[in-house]
């Protein structure tokens, strides 16, 4: 029956011998089926292949705080008060009517998972993402974070112009007690247009453990003071410029520290965040494009047994093209090109209007294809890509109201061509602000979860580098020499199937056999 275990109500249990249900965890034994294949002349030999996995979930979801650099930033501002809406259940005017508030966009909190085939009417059992773990609820989490602008969290909100004015009239009171922390500020890091909202900053221009150490103090004091279990830090500030990859500055863990202790100008302060994060054991997730995770940051990490993830929210444009690109290579379409155009009006729009933060965008932007068109041998040679360009235009009119077209050009049967055009209007910051709290959410879940190959005796953490966030990112970082998968239905996949397997169930085959025997 259901029961209430650490404030969680868990909807199902799972009835296997390969189950085991304590107070405190989820044990389970799950067979992993996957096919090897071996080359042998002009053939392939495909095997079956089984390996038994043990994987154990702590059950007890710790009181978790969600800590944000750009906390004073569009999405920062429109997270807080999304979440603090929803904590208080209020309901706002819009043109069009009273909304109540609600978690839409987020695949945690607005979408479902196949459980199973209901015994009786053989009829398909949905139950929320949110259910299939004992997951933090978002309502809990407790907010806080950085930024350089000292506007407090009201007045912030006004500046961003997202929420509906009657929304942001009820979160008002609430959110002018809510003020950044000091950050730091580089200013050769992020667009020189960005130098007026840069008040409130820490001493110093370039990296220093001076700074690790205040962003870890800051860490800690918010824990203490809050009195949490965990805190996830999130990089939601400014689109930086990529940082050079230099030899013995940041190529490996030792030398990116000593190249922070020298005050090296090359250490972004991303990467000065991943530095605190990592050292305090702290999960970091980068929602912008740029390379924070220079190979040093990564080997850090490793050695830390600390999460990473990045790079880069997948919110609208991109979404769209890695669902609608697999769609169209996975039914024999040859895509020949794709060009995305958008215009914004926000203050990212602003940063990203100076080139080497644009490019830095690009870059993350470009890349999202590679994958499912390496996939396909059929429609491409070796090599062989579809022509793909990518332009950002700033229009401050707009504001967060961010315009995207795109148009796909593709070959069709025998010479025939076929055009999509999209044109997709939608404030930017509320499709990022779900994506946000996914990745919160998720990043808390796998700090919970631990496996082991069946025949080994330790437990493990999943690898410091969570690829399974993959399916809210637009660049997805994987552990060195793992491939990347961009494909949107794949990424979400690979989630449920892994929830899935935490509970001994097997991946949902789509098959549905049950239906089709005559
Ligand atoms: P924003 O410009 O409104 O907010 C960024 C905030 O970061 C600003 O308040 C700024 O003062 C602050 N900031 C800059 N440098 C900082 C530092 N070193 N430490 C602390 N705070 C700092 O931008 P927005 O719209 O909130 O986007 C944030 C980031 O998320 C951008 O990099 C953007 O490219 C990225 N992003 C946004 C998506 C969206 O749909 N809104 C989707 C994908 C990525
Ligand atoms: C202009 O493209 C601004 C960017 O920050 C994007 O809005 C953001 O990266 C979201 O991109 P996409 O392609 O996922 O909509």
């Amino acid at each position: 029956p259901p029961e209430f275990i650490h404030n969680q109500k868990e909807t199902f249990i799972v009835n296997s011998p390969d189950v085991q249900y304590s107070a405190d965890q989820i044990r389970s034994k799950y067979v992993y089926r996957t096919t090897t294949v071996t080359k042998s002349g002009d053939y392939y030999v495909a095997a079956p292949k089984e390996t038994t996995y043990d994987f154990k979930v702590d059950r007890k979801v710790g009181k978790t705080g969600l800590m944000l650099v750009g906390l004073g930033g569009n999405n920062g501002t429109t997270v807080t008060g999304g979440i603090l809406a929803n904590r208080r259940n209020l309901t706002f005017e819009t043109k069009e009517g009273p909304r109540p508030s609600n978690y839409y966009g987020s695949l945690v909190m607005s979408s479902t998972m196949k459980l199973g085939t209901d015994a009786i009417s053989n009829e398909e059992v949905n139950i929320p993402f949110h259910d299939v773990l004992p997951m933090v609820h978002p309502n809990d989490l407790v907010i806080g974070g950085w930024d350089i602008s000292s506007m407090n969290l009201a007045d912030a909100m006004d500046r961003a112009s997202v929420l509906e004015p009657d929304l942001k009239r009820q979160l008002r009171k609430e959110m002018a007690l809510m003020t950044p922390l000091k950050s730091i500020y580089y200013p050769d890091f992020i667009a020189a247009n960005q130098e007026d909202r840069a008040d409130h900053i820490l001493e110093g221009s370039k990296a220093c453990m001076a700074h690790v150490e205040q962003l870890r103090t800051d860490i800690r004091d918010f824990k203490r003071n809050n009195n949490l279990d965990k805190v996830i830090v999130l990089w939601s500030a400014n689109t930086e410029r990529f940082a050079e990859i230099i030899p013995g500055v940041n190529d490996t863990a030792d030398n990116l520290l000593k190249a922070i202790e020298q005050g090296h100008e090359e250490v972004s302060p991303s990467t000065v965040f991943a530095v605190a994060c990592i050292l305090e054991k702290t999960p970091f997730i980068n929602g912008s494009p740029q390379n924070t995770f220079v190979p040093g940051a990564v080997q850090l990490a490793e050695q830390h047994n600390a999460f990473i993830g990045g790079d880069d929210f997948k919110s609208g444009q991109t979404k769209m093209k890695s669902a609608l690109v697999e769609f169209l290579i996975n039914a024999g379409i040859k895509l020949t090109s794709i060009a995305s155009y958008n215009h914004l009006g926000n203050n990212d729009g602003k940063n990203l209007s100076s080139q080497k933060q644009f490019r830095s965008k690009e870059i993350s932007k470009s890349n999202v294809v590679d994958d499912m068109v390496a996939a396909n041998s059929v429609l491409y040679k070796k090599g062989e890509h579809p022509d793909h360009t990518v332009v950002i235009k700033y229009m401050p009119a707009v504001g967060d109201n961010k315009r995207a077209l795109d148009e796909y050009y593709a070959e069709i049967f025998m010479g025939g061509h076929q055009t999509i055009s999209l044109f997709n209007v939608c404030e930017d910051s509320l499709l990022a602000s779900p994506l946000i709290i996914d990745l919160v959410i998720l990043a808390e879940m796998f700090t919970r979860i631990q496996w082991k190959n069946n025949t080994e005796p330790e437990y493990k953490n999943f690898h410091s580098v969570l690829s399974v966030l993959s399916y809210m990112l637009k660049a997805p970082m994987t552990p060195p020499g793992t491939p990347v998968v961009n494909a949107l239905a794949k990424q979400r996949n690979a989630l449920t199937n892994i929830f899935r397997a935490c509970v001994g169930l097997q991946p949902e085959s789509d098959m549905t056999l049950e239906h089709k025997l005559f």
